[in-house]
């Protein structure tokens, strides 16, 4: 082609006027690559997580605190932003309050399975957790309670039902054997408030009392709203025990202790986890000094996570640990855990999951037995001392697994380690890998 010299030195005049004297002008763009199409958008799943615990009456602080310990597990999964089955995945938390009342206990848990959730956490009571978990089993629905001990609840036959801490056969031999052999008990009171829980732990005691040589002088019982026992302990009283044991929760325990001072009864009591918590010492004052608890689990400070998990709760929520909140949060994790390892978010495939869990939690390894319960579950006892609860030892128990990073209580691969170790000193080896559990 050819141009007219006017128009080429009009381009050149241009290109001086655009890139100045001597520049070149720069070569021009590469044509533009074809662009790889964009993957398309991973799928979007919610998958509902239910908790039950009593969120309004004298035990919603406990309530609140195993809310909180499930809500920051599940929260910290939504970080993670967990792939399973294809789909990522997002965990509402479906939380509700059955004020540690069976009979609402059981209308929440069916507020739960209309709502189809794909697991509950929960429930915190005995009481309610028992009754519940024949509707969870009927809809197909895992269980995973943090602490609820009494031991009919697994003892039922449901696939569906499992729990991350030592149950009351455990808790009250261990009392029952401390009262007898370390405080030498010989006459000894027994106070439960009939709930699932308190009336069984009180059995259990009485049971390994019994065996240790104690005569049972008073056997007495109350209610879980109750506030005044004057009646109870005056006959109580005249039988002069060496120890009251109290079955039942901490708001009944606190007055209990102070109401036994005010009669110059000068005998401790000992009770199991639900009166061992710092509400009991607020409640009771200074006529705190001096009794006894239990509390399945090791103490927070010698938890593998518990340090982390303290930090991380206080930061979170501004309130210290109530109880059970670090067993609720590794309750939550081990259902996450089982979902990851179905590569569901089935209810029925979750549920093949859970048997062989092999999970790392801030309480403790955590694995199950064929009927349910942890395995190698520990027991602590405490003595009250200056407003707080000093460790005296620890019965059973796995060694404890090697601190957990900050993020999570560390997700299980299959090795499952286990074996029932007997309820004796603290062992300070890891006990056999075992075979995963199959539950019945
Ligand atoms: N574990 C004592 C409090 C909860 C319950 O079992 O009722």
């Amino acid at each position: 082609m050819r141009f007219p010299v006017k128009t080429i030195s009009l381009a050149v005049a241009s290109a001086f006027i655009v890139f100045g004297c001597g520049k070149e002008a720069p070569p021009p763009p590469p044509p533009k690559a074809e662009q790889p199409a964009a993957p398309p958008a991973k799928p979007a799943v919610t998958v509902k997580i239910g908790h039950v615990a009593p969120l309004t009456g004298p035990q919603a602080h406990l309530g609140k605190d195993n809310e909180n310990g499930a809500r920051l597990a599940i929260e910290e999964a939504n970080a993670r932003k967990l792939e399973i089955g294809g789909a990522v995945v997002t965990f509402e938390f479906l939380g509700e309050d059955d004020q540690a009342d069976p009979k609402q206990g059981t209308t929440v848990a069916q507020k739960l399975v209309d709502a189809k959730v794909n697991g509950v956490i929960g429930h915190l009571n005995s009481g309610t957790t028992i009754p519940a978990s024949k509707l969870y089993a009927d809809a197909g629905i895992p269980q995973i309670s943090p602490s609820a001990t009494n031991p009919k609840y697994t003892q039922q036959g449901f696939k569906t039902a499992f729990r991350v801490m030592a149950n009351d056969e455990q808790q009250g031999k261990v009392l029952g054997d401390y009262a007898t052999k370390q405080l030498a008990g010989k006459k000894i009171a027994i106070v439960d408030d009939r709930t699932a829980y308190g009336q069984g732990v009180a059995d259990e005691f009485e049971k390994a009392a019994k065996a240790g040589g104690a005569t049972i002088v008073a056997r007495e019982f109350t209610n879980d709203k109750a506030t005044d026992f004057a009646a109870i302990l005056t006959k109580i009283k005249s039988k002069k025990p060496d120890l009251v044991m109290y079955g039942g929760m901490d708001a009944q325990a606190g007055p209990m202790a102070q109401q036994l001072k005010k009669l110059g009864v000068k005998s401790k009591m000992i009770f199991a986890d639900g009166g061992c918590t710092t509400e009991f010492h607020k409640l009771a004052g200074d006529a705190a000094e001096g009794h006894y608890c239990s509390l399945p689990g090791y103490p927070l400070d010698k938890m593998p996570g518990g340090k982390v998990f303290m930090e991380k709760y206080k930061a979170k929520f501004n309130v210290d640990i109530q109880l059970y909140a670090p067993y609720a949060y590794d309750a939550a994790n081990v259902m996450i855990d089982a979902m990851q390892r179905a590569n569901s978010v089935e209810p029925a495939k979750v549920l093949a999951e859970l048997p062989k869990t092999a999970f790392d939690g801030v309480t403790a390894r955590i694995t199950f037995d064929e009927r349910g319960d942890v395995k190698d579950g520990a027991i602590t006892m405490y003595q009250a001392k200056g407003g707080k609860w000093e460790t005296l030892e620890t019965v059973g128990g796995a060694a404890p697994a090697a601190a957990q990073p900050a993020a999570m209580g560390g997700m299980s691969g299959m090795s499952g380690m286990g074996g029932m170790s007997g309820m004796t000193a603290a062992p300070t080896t890891a006990a056999a890998p075992a075979a995963p559990a199959e539950k019945k």
